[in-house]
């Protein structure tokens, strides 16, 4: 698993970049004067008020004052880390950007995945759609690719994006709800701005809530265009494809790992990384010709609509590997500053009104965000490649500029040159543009409910089944009873059943028959189709054990599924050892109390003494009901299969505790631990979930 870390030129810049050893000599102030006693300020006698004159003391202050910046207005939660990107051949044909022609040259990249509504201390694991933000660190200067987990957005016109962001945020008068989209003003707009439909489908589905950012899509949202060598152009939609699969928790999982750990998301991106279990994405493109423009039944430039991947294939083009955290969360991962106008030459804008909005909008917000203009000499967003031009001063200028500061000069010796297309300058495609200055969509904009219904009719049972619950829960918060009642019937022009499954969940009355779009399903779309690699590396595996346990079967059971790449835990009702049958001692990785069934994959009921009635007792039998009940993976050998029997329904099969290996829709149960066992239980924790279950007993 583990990749060449020789350091890569952003790296090495890193590494020159001012950072002070702590262990270099004594502590200074900023002033460089050495400290010789920080835990009392200086005072009139013993008793007496602090002095004015401690200048240690108020600096320390000042500084601690002044720690804080505005967080992101949207985005704000986030966590990232860096990597490299490499292309698997050259993409000369359609793109002259050189970091998509040679497969031997590597690009550093960093990642930055978010949420979008909650504020920056808001839990990870909200029903939200996830920010999938790169930066290319490139020979030709920096390229953002800045891209969420949903091929599509919200609204087509950035002038909507105010209104969109505050009916979504928390409302104004009580700030509530963190991290949620379960309130009257989301809603209210959303009935009222149909074009919303088809992501909020997205919102509503288990792509809103994933297992982990290494278990997400990115897509780029926007039609894009390369443009060659000869200024030809090509339209282009983004795709990140991750290596392990799309993965999601369900809602009620999701919202208990809010209280559990809030940083789920988080924690798991960086355990990862720090493991050497690098996690990694395909990039794809789709391409349009230039001539095949008007070829689609929806608008290229309408960032509510994707392109089928029926219609044109993904074709995959490189791949990306995260491979290094940050040193430091604020230098690194608050101050990046990614901005959709930074491309590259060989990648170009579309008039998509949405894209042109957020070529504006980016740099305007970090102007304020990281206080002026100098933003792009944060280590984090320095390009690796030289920076040469006329722009002067502003707040925290780093650099001590020489000479002339104009163009042209003739006593600066006209320097700096400008560069030509051959030397990498950036030519913009010579698209032709006339029209008549209007404040108008375009009719091709219109249709707001065909690929809304392709969503909802591509996906199989159980996601349609998450889908109507998260509408009944999301709606149910809602107080405005128009606004549900509104809401139901816009979702009646998606599909009738759905709009009708909504109706009843939330009190409302059934809506009226309209035409529907023809179901066109794409099944490319559904989850079912994006299961990824079949691993169960970095899968968390609970094994819980009580005194008794068979501590050989079991650690070598834990040993097994480590060497596969697992993290496999043993977790009892207390921290230190247990006691093995054997006389000998089992170590504990976790107590019980200290986690619960949400914060892993899969669960094995290792044997030992039957857990009591008390709380440690509760709190296991808890663990494997919530574990059966969320779809993953349940099993048990030896005497611990009669414990299972007990707790699951009489409909799923297991073994006796002295019976052959039994597998029956992700419970799996034997005599021994031995390999038929782990087999079927590696098999299982690989699959993921099991969403065809008979209901628990409680
Ligand atoms: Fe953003 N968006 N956005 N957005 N966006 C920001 O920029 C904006 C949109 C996305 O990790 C802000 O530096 C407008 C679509 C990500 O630092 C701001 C519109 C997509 C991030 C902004 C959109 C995104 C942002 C806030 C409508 C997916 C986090 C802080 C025209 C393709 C980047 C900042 C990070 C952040 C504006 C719509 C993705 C205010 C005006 C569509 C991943 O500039």
């Amino acid at each position: 698993m583990a990749e060449n870390k020789a350091p890569d030129p952003k790296q090495r810049q890193r590494a020159e970049a001012y950072a002070p050893d702590p262990a270099g000599g004594p502590m200074t102030t900023d002033q460089g004067v050495v400290v010789e006693h920080t835990d009392d300020a200086l005072r009139a006698g013993e008793r007496g008020p602090t002095l004015l004159e401690d200048f240690h003391f108020r600096e320390k202050i000042t500084r601690f004052d002044h720690e804080r910046i505005p967080e992101r207005v949207v985005h704000a939660r986030g966590a990232g880390a860096y990597g490299y990107f490499e292309p698997y051949a050259s993409c000369a044909e359609f793109t002259r950007a050189a970091f998509l022609q040679d497969p031997a040259v590597r690009t550093p990249v960093f990642v930055r995945f978010s949420t979008v509504q909650g504020p920056r201390g808001s839990a990870d694991t909200v029903r939200d759609v996830r920010g999938f933000a790169t930066k290319f660190y490139t020979s030709e200067g920096n390229y953002d690719l800045v891209g969420n987990n949903f091929p599509v957005f919200f609204i087509q016109d950035g002038i909507k994006f105010p209104d969109f962001v505050h009916a979504v945020k928390m409302e104004p008068h009580n700030e509530i709800p963190t991290g949620a989209s379960a309130h009257d003003t989301l809603w209210d707009f959303v009935s009222l701005q149909p074009e919303t439909l088809h992501t909020v489908m997205w919102l509503m589905s288990d792509r809103a809530i994933p297992r982990s950012y290494r278990m997400m899509q990115g897509f780029g949202v926007h039609t894009f265009r390369f443009v060659d060598a000869g200024g030809k152009g090509t339209f282009v939609k983004f795709h990140w494809k991750p290596k392990l699969g799309v993965h999601s928790l369900v809602w009620d999982e999701a919202q208990e790992v809010m209280g559990r750990d809030p940083d789920f998301n988080r924690r798991d991106l960086w355990e990862t990384i720090e493991a050497g279990q690098y996690p990694e994405w395909e990039l794809g493109v789709q391409l349009v010709p230039e001539q095949d423009e008007h070829q689609f039944d929806f608008d290229l430039l309408d960032a509510t609509k994707i392109i089928p991947e029926e219609q044109v294939p993904v074709r995959p083009i490189g791949r990306m590997v995260l491979d290094r955290n940050p040193d430091n969360f604020f230098a690194e991962t608050e101050q990046v500053a990614f901005c959709t106008a930074n491309v590259v030459p060989g990648i170009d804008f579309t008039n998509d009104p949405l894209l042109q909005a957020r070529n504006f909008s980016y740099l305007d917000t970090q102007l304020i965000r990281l206080g002026g203009p100098n933003f792009a000499h944060i280590p984090v967003n320095r390009p690796v490649v030289d920076v040469r031009n006329n722009q002067r001063d502003g707040y925290h200028q780093e650099e001590i500029h020489r000479g002339a500061n104009y163009s042209p000069n003739s006593l600066g010796g006209g320097c700096p040159a400008l560069g030509t297309v051959d030397e990498g300058a950036y030519r913009h495609l010579a698209e032709r543009v006339d029209g008549v200055k209007i404040r108008r969509r375009s009719p091709s904009f219109e249709d707001h409910y065909t690929q809304a219904a392709m969503f909802w009719h591509s996906m199989a049972d159980w996601e349609k089944r998450h889908i109507v619950d998260a509408f009944r829960f999301e709606l149910g918060k809602v107080d405005a009873v128009p606004v549900r009642e509104r809401t139901v019937e816009q979702l009646a022009h998606v599909d009738h059943e759905l709009a009708t499954a909504v109706a009843e969940g939330i009190g409302v009355a059934a809506p009226t028959r309209t035409s529907t779009p023809d179901p066109r399903p794409s099944p490319a779309l559904s989850l079912v189709n994006n299961q990824g690699e079949n691993t169960i590396a970095t899968r968390q595996i609970a094994l819980l054990a009580t005194d008794g346990v068979d501590a050989h079967q079991a650690s070598v059971l834990r040993d097994t599924l480590r060497e596969r790449g697992a993290v496999a835990e043993v977790l009892a009702p207390h921290d230190g050892t247990v006691r093995a049958a054997d006389g000998t001692a089992l170590t504990v990785d976790r107590a019980l109390p200290t986690v619960a069934a949400v914060l892993y994959d899969a669960v094995v009921l290792t044997g030992g003494s039957e857990p009591g009635d008390g709380a440690d007792g509760d709190a296991a039998r808890r663990f494997v009901r919530n574990a059966y009940r969320h779809g993953k993976p349940v099993a048990a050998y030896g005497p611990a299969t009669t414990l299972l029997t007990r707790l699951l329904p009489d409909e799923v099969r297991l073994s006796t505790p002295d019976g052959e290996v039994t597998a029956d829709r992700g419970v799996v149960s034997a005599g021994t631990a031995d390999s038929p066992f782990t087999e079927e239980f590696v098999k299982a924790v690989a699959a993921h979930r099991f969403r065809d279950r008979p209901v628990p007993r409680d």
